[in-house]
């Protein structure tokens, strides 16, 4: 039985459409949403130095001090196609399954680094105690976390903050954020949550209904901001990523 059928991972599946927001759609969503609030944030996402989290397809990052991986869904594009062409429409929309349970997020990167940090071990390391850390017991808080990441090789290569405007929309469970990335990206997304093997057809119809009321045309999937600052910070995983049509 492999680990990820021992596993009940908490965890949602995002079904996701960028568009880029001009005035004409920015004004449409302004009258057919309702603004839930503009949020600041920062993600910080860690890989190990040879990116090979990111080759899988794999994003771990830390927002609001809260740990998220997101992996690539079973039900991807190529399952869906053995129920007939997808339209370009769902081509157009990622779906990654979200892990927030540190606990599971740690298991899956056991498993996936696995074969490229076998001189690591997350147990052994996160089983010191204070003392063995040179620490106090107050400050031993705030170590577990340097503790995993260091001992999977992980290191933090990007770091920015987000402006995030939230839209809820009558449409049921959509929401439109609008986000501008400090490092000069500005980017909106359609969104809708489902539960692991919910109803993906019905979160893409409504994705779908969504981009043409807010008139996003176009059949060229968007940039999201992390594949625009791994083009501009690291080129040479970009163009890796893109020959294995991970971006
Ligand atoms: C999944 C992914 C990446 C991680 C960042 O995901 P994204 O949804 O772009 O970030 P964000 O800040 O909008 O997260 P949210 O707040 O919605 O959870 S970086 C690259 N990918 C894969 C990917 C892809 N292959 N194609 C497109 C168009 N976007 C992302």
């Amino acid at each position: 039985m492999c680990i990820h059928q021992l596993l009940n991972y908490r965890m949602s599946i995002e079904v996701e459409r960028k568009f880029i927001c001009n005035a004409n759609s920015l004004q449409i969503l302004e009258e057919i949403g309702v603004c839930a609030g503009q949020f600041q944030f920062q993600d910080r996402y860690f890989d190990t130095p040879l990116f090979d989290l990111t080759l899988k397809d794999l994003w771990l990052r830390q927002r609001k001090g809260c740990w998220e991986l997101k992996c690539p869904t079973a039900t991807d594009i190529e399952a869906e196609e053995t129920q007939g062409e997808p339209s370009k429409a769902a081509m157009l929309c990622t779906r990654y399954k979200e892990i927030t349970d540190l606990t599971d997020i740690r298991l899956k990167l056991k498993e996936v680094l696995k074969d490229t940090s076998d001189k690591f071990s997350m147990t052994e390391c996160c089983q010191m105690s204070p003392d063995q850390h040179g620490l106090g017991n107050a400050e031993m808080n705030c170590v577990p976390e340097e503790c995993w990441t260091s001992a999977m090789n992980l290191v933090c290569f990007a770091e920015f903050t987000t402006v995030r405007r939230t839209f809820t929309l009558e449409e049921d469970g959509v929401h439109v954020d609008l986000d501008e990335a400090d490092f000069g990206y500005t980017v909106g997304e359609i969104e809708v949550l489902i539960p692991e093997g919910g109803d993906m057809q019905a979160a893409l119809d409504k994705i779908e209904r969504t981009a043409k009321k807010l008139g996003v045309t176009g059949d060229q999937a968007v940039d999201g901001k992390m594949s625009v600052y791994i083009r501009r910070n690291y080129p040479e995983h970009y163009a890796r990523l893109l020959s294995q049509h991970i971006l």
